[in-house]
């Protein structure tokens, strides 16, 4: 038997391919399938999480083409951020020669991994020719004024020595001191897990606030998006309907807070401002005590101001009763919430009640509840008492109403979405292109000017730009006196929020990208990667989308048709990670038996379980179907007419097209890997047959060969090479039926794998209930059409997996 060398058989592959340009998309494609995987932030090695992710985008994109269709599918590198700088330091290098180097290395590991990329189009986003286009897209999005400066108080790592913004400060639940003490979470940082503290500073904003309502409607319509996805975002975005009321102040103009309950608007015993509130400060002039309090806050941070707060000589006017109502700055009481003011009503809000406790203020009850325990607070709904003329309504009804008579309270909505804060205290990033001057304020630099390059790095604690006086010192480009550039750098967020449209036209020197081309090009058709980047990168990407509309460079709102998660490798039960030592080398097994195992292990959106025994069976299948094609080549042809048993067979071929085409079509290649398995065996028996039909073995043999390509791109080029001697299977066409497939007998497959599936999700998914989903799958499932399956699927395996499905009736 002949040996299959596969680091040889890789190698010789790789340089054809390369040689042919065969995965170059020309300019003129009309509208290629853009298949994109995440691109990787620039760490140096490429792990196990990686080579899932661009397998997956590598076969699907290999399907596509093979289908007919011009691909797009790209590749670049996510190269600014934090971990680069700190690792200069460390080595005495600098940012940028330490990035090349791991792009370099990066590059070459992808390359031996055979995938298959239009490197013509490669981008790095650390390169001005790059990030100048940051720089241009922020001076556009400053021009339409979605860009704002604001001292804010920030999430400051002490050990970064930058700010933060609230979505890298992680949760960690805190050591329980004292056994009666309540477990608190500690708020770190979510590189280096060092406690996050705090600071005022001038920051840079992007206001995606100004998108809440849109971003979050836009959901809706993301149909080709996990509902888990769309569900974190919409969560993260936050909106809330509810009522915004004015309540006169005596001697301070009016305040205005927003409630979700209105309906409890009798129960109101005082008003809370928060520390930052416009009032505050005012009150705080002439008031020590206000102006001591606030400072207090300021250095408490806000987990530790508990239900703290002071009473101001303030009063608020109630809009309905008249009554007169104390009126407090309080710690618990946010800023950038609602209106930064609330009305008090401590018989129906847990944290209005914990306050009204530690201060003694009244506790009124104005809805009515079963269980009448006064000392906790009320906060269902219910029928309105002590109310005037409301009393006796239902909650619901009685909000409309108030809201109806009343010109102090009118409907309004909030969102938990805070503005985008893009500013860094670090080196390694894009340039904010402004120069502050003390005459004119902070001005744009102009485009001409563009870009502003990073200076040469020094090494120092701290901020490298704001040693740089060369760099920091300039002249205003609006009245030419001296004036100082920003230090800040950008969120590398920025870099990776429209990094799909700078593959379109990747060289381009006018403009950041080719709107005409982007009209024909996008939205990107697959979009596959971890859903870590399920609320950030993946809502800063569709406000760019929609950002980018309004201005007129874009004729798309969402830039994502269909999103893929994929799950994670694990090793002995945990992730598999470097921190965590239990790394498999992605070249450890040779590049296709990596790619063909991580593919047929599991579902792409499932975790899965490394083995060495589940790689030995890739590797295998290579061997089995390699020696098959040459020991055939070698063989003399018997030419005989069909028996029975190469009519089943040249049956089963079709068969096993027709279902692993399908499971292509639905990202399901761990399925394929299986049809592909048994029709290997199947023509492995044949073929022990004393005669076989030639015909229907080769057919057989290229089938597999056309099938496998796109899993394991190498082996397919070498078996299709074996058996017909000319041609890429790379460049080939999909193979088709030799006859029409019995629906029913694809559709008893289909259902079979389904079933299999939705247990996998399940099991996963670990799910309390196994009999209800075994209800479920056996009697909502079993009996549908292809056609239902289809359509059906994905949303009801979402439900599986949200445990919401209502089983069928289970009388027996
Ligand atoms: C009065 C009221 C009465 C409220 C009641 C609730 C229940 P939830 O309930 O968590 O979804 N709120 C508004 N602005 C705030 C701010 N800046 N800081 C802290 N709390 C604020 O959130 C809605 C409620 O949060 C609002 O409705 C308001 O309290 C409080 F029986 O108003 B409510
Ligand atoms: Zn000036």
């Amino acid at each position: 038997m002949t040996h299959y060398d596969h680091a040889q058989v890789q190698e010789f592959w790789q340089y054809v391919w390369e040689r042919e340009d065969v995965y170059e998309l020309s300019d003129d494609a009309t509208d290629p399938t853009y298949v994109l995987g995440m691109f990787p932030y620039t760490s140096g090695t490429l792990h196990m999480g990686h080579v899932r992710n661009y397998a997956i985008t590598d076969a699907y994109a290999r399907y596509r083409r093979m289908q007919g269709d011009d691909v797009l599918h790209p590749m670049g590198w996510d190269a600014f951020g934090l971990p680069a700088e700190n690792a200069a330091y460390e080595r005495a290098s600098d940012p940028n020669s330490w990035t090349q180097a791991c792009i370099r290395r990066m590059r070459e590991e992808l390359e031996t991994m055979g995938f298959g990329y239009d490197w013509s189009r490669e981008i790095t986003t650390c390169e001005p020719a790059y990030y100048r286009w940051n720089q241009w897209l922020f001076a556009r999005l400053y021009e339409a004024g979605l860009v704002e400066y604001e001292a804010a108080t920030v999430n400051w790592c002490p050990d970064c020595e930058t700010v933060l913004a609230d979505a890298q400060v992680t949760e960690r639940e805190g050591e329980r001191s004292e056994p009666s003490e309540e477990t608190s979470a500690e708020r770190v940082c979510w590189r280096c897990e060092t406690p996050v503290g705090r600071r005022e500073l001038d920051q840079w904003f992007f206001t995606i606030t100004d998108y809440a309502d849109q971003l979050h409607e836009g959901l809706d319509d993301l149909e080709g998006w996990p509902d888990g996805v769309r569900e974190i975002q919409r969560n993260w975005i936050g909106r809330q309907e509810g009522t915004r009321i004015e309540f006169d102040l005596e001697d301070h103009g009016g305040v205005d807070v927003f409630s979700t309950r209105s309906d409890t608007i009798y129960g109101a015993t005082y008003l809370a401002v928060s520390p930052g509130h416009d009032l505050t400060r005012t009150l705080a002039e002439s008031d020590d005590a206000v102006a001591k309090y606030v400072d207090d806050v300021r250095e408490r941070g806000p987990d530790e101001v508990g239900f703290s707060g002071i009473e101001t000589d303030a009063v608020a006017v109630h809009p309905l009763t008249g009554e007169e109502l104390p009126v407090y700055v309080a710690g618990y009481v946010l800023e950038d919430v609602g209106t930064g003011a609330v009305m008090g009503v401590p018989a129906h809000n847990e944290r209005d009640h914990a306050f009204a406790r530690e201060h003694d203020l009244p506790v009124e009850r104005v809805i009515e509840s079963e269980d009448g325990d006064a000392d906790e607070p009320y906060t269902g709904e219910g029928t309105l008492v002590e109310s005037g003329e409301y009393d006796g309504l239902e909650t619901a009804e009685a909000r409309q109403r108030l809201v109806d008579d009343h010109d102090a309270l009118e409907e309004d909505v909030t969102y938990r979405l805070r503005d985008w804060l893009i500013s860094r205290q670090r080196y390694w990033g894009t340039p904010i292109p402004i120069v502050h001057c003390d005459d004119c304020g902070p001005v744009l630099v102009p485009e001409d000017d563009l870009p502003v390059e990073l200076p040469e790095f020094v090494r120092t604690t701290g901020n490298p730009l704001e040693e740089h006086e060369t760099f920091r010192e300039t002249t205003c480009p609006e009245c030419g006196g001296p004036a100082e550039r920003e230090t800040d750098t950008m969120d590398t967020f920025v870099d990776s929020s429209w990094y799909f449209l700078r593959f379109l036209s990747p060289n381009l020197e006018d403009a950041p990208f080719d709107t005409e081309r982007a009209e024909e090009w996008l939205p990107v058709d697959v979009y596959v990667g971890g859903d870590e980047h399920a609320t950030l990168h993946l809502l800063y990407t569709r406000f760019f989308t929609r950002a980018l509309a309004d201005l007129g460079l874009l004729d798309r709102r969402e830039p994502i048709r269909e999103l893929r998660s994929q799950g994670t490798v694990l090793y002995d039960g945990e992730k598999m990670s470097s921190s965590k030592g239990n790394v498999v080398e992605p070249h450890e097994y040779g590049a296709e038996t990596t790619r063909l195992f991580v593919l047929s292990a599991a579902h792409p959106e499932q975790d899965f379980e490394w083995t060495a025994n589940d790689v030995r069976g890739a590797y295998e299948l290579q061997q089995t179907l390699y020696e098959m094609a040459t020991s055939f080549v070698e063989e003399t042809d018997t030419r005989v007419r069909r028996r029975a048993h190469d009519e089943y067979v040249a049956r089963e071929i079709d068969r096993t097209l027709a279902a692993a085409t399908e499971e292509y079509e639905r990202f399901r290649f761990h399925r394929a890997a299986t049809e592909i398995q048994e029709l290997t065996q199947l023509l492995r028996r044949y073929r022990e047959f004393d005669r076989i039909n030639e015909t229907v073995y080769r057919r057989g043999l290229l089938t597999l060969a056309a099938l496998i390509a796109p899993m394991a791109p190498h082996l397919g080029e070498e078996l299709w090479n074996k058996l017909r001697g000319e041609g890429l299977v790379v460049d080939a066409d999909w193979p088709t039926p030799e006859s029409e497939v019995s629906d029913y007998r694809l559709e008893r497959r289909l259902v079979e794998t389904t079933l299999e599936d939705v247990r996998d999700i399940v099991e996963t998914a670990s799910i309390d209930d196994p009999e209800r989903i075994e209800l479920v799958v056996a009697e909502d499932w079993k009996y549908r059409t292809v056609e239902s399956l289809r359509a059906g699927e994905e949303s009801v395996v979402d439900r599986v997996l949200e445990g919401d499905v209502d089983a069928p009736d289970r009388e027996t």
